[in-house]
C-alpha cells in the first residue's frame, strides 16, 4: 500500500493513526521519545497486520538527532508516501504576563521547530519521487485564540501558516499537504498540559463528549485515500459540542 511515517506515535493521535493505517496495510515508521511504547506498539501492528514496522526514537526539537536518525534509515524506507507530523503538545495555561519561559521554549521548539526538521529531511525523498502527502496536525487553536492559550495558540497558527506555504512550494512535485485541527480530543494531551494532574486533566472533558483519538485518525485515513489529483487543503474538526476553540456546549 505505501510507507507513512507517523511522529509521535507513542499515544493519541498518532498512536491511533499507526492503528488505523497498518489496518489498511501500509507499512509504518513511528517516532516518538518513549521507545518501549515504540517497541510494543512496533510488536503489536506486525503482528496484527503483517505489516513492517519501524521504530525510531528521538525528540523532535534536537535537529541533529532528527535528521541522524532518519538520514540513517535503509532507502527501501526513505519511498515515505505518506508524513503525519503529529508531535506536539500544550503546557500550561497563563497569561501571557505570568507564562513559563522554559514551557514557551519547548512548544514553540516541539510544534513549530521539529515540524520543520522532520519536514526539511523528509520532503526531499518525496520530492524526488514527485508524489506524497504531507499532514500537518494544527488545532482549533489556530483558527481561534483562547484565554491563556497565547503561545500554544501561536505555536498552532504558525503551523497553519507553515502548512500553506508548503503547499505552494510542493505544487511543482505534486505533493499533497494538508493542514487538520482538531477541537478537544480526549487523549494524553491535558495530561501533559498539566504536567500529570490527572483531575484537572479530566476536568477539560466534563459535560460534553469530546473526540476520540479514533476518530482523527480515520478523518486523516479518509484525506490520505482520495485520488491522486484530489487535495483537502485545510480540514477543521471538532466534536458535535464544541464549536470553535472558545464555544463548547456544555451540560
Ligand atoms: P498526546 O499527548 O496523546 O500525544 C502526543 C505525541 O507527541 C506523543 O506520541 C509524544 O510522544 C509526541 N511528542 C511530544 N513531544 C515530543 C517530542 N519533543 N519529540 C518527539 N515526540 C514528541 O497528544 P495528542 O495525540 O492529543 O496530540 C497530537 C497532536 O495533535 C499535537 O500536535 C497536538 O497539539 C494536536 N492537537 C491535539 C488536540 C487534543 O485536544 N488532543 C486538539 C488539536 C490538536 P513521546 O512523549 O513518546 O515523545
Ligand atoms: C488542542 C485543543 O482547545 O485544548 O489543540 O487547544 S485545545
Amino acid at each position: 500500500m505505501g510507507i507513512v511515517l507517523i511522529t509521535g506515535a507513542t499515544a493519541g493521535f498518532g498512536e491511533a493513526c499507526a492503528r488505523k493505517f497498518a489496518a489498511n496495510g501500509y507499512d509504518l515508521i513511528i517516532t516518538g521519545r518513549r521507545q518501549e511504547r515504540l517497541t510494543a506498539l512496533q510488536q503489536d501492528l506486525e503482528k496484527a497486520n503483517g505489516v513492517k514496522v519501524l521504530p525510531l526514537t528521538f525528540d523532535v526539537q534536537d535537529e541533529k538527532a532528527v535528521s541522524s536518525a532518519l538520514e540513517q534509515i535503509p532507502d527501501s524506507w526513505k519511498a515515505v508516501d505518506i508524513l503525519i507530523n503529529n508531535a506536539g503538545l500544550a503546557l500550561g495555561l497563563s497569561t501571557i504576563d505570568e507564562g513559563s519561559l522554559s514551557d514557551w521554549d519547548t512548544m514553540i521548539d516541539t510544534n513549530v521547530k521539529g515540524l520543520l526538521y522532520v519536514s526539511r529531511t523528509v520532503i526531499p525523498w518525496l520530492k524526488a519521487r514527485r508524489k506524497g502527502h504531507i499532514i500537518n496536525l494544527g488545532s482549533t487553536a489556530a483558527k481561534t485564540v483562547y484565554a491563556k492559550g497565547n503561545v500554544y495558540c501561536a505555536t498552532k497558527a504558525a503551523v497553519d501558516a507553515i502548512s500553506q506555504g508548503m503547499r505552494i512550494d510542493l505544487l511543482p512535485y505534486f505533493i499533497k499537504v494538508t493542514a487538520i485541527h482538531p477541537g478537544a480530543a480526549e487523549t494524553e494531551f491535558s495530561v501533559v498540559r498539566f504536567k500529570g494532574d490527572a483531575g484537572k486533566a479530566d476536568d477539560v472533558y466534563k459535560g460534553f463528549t469530546p473526540l476520540r483519538a479514533e476518530d482523527v485518525a480515520d478523518t486523516i485515513y479518509y484525506c490520505a485515500t482520495l485520488p491522486a489529483h484530489v487535495c483537502i487543503n485545510d480540514l477543521v474538526i471538532t466534536c458535535t459540542q464544541q464549536a470553535n476553540a472558545i464555544y463548547t456546549y456544555k451540560e
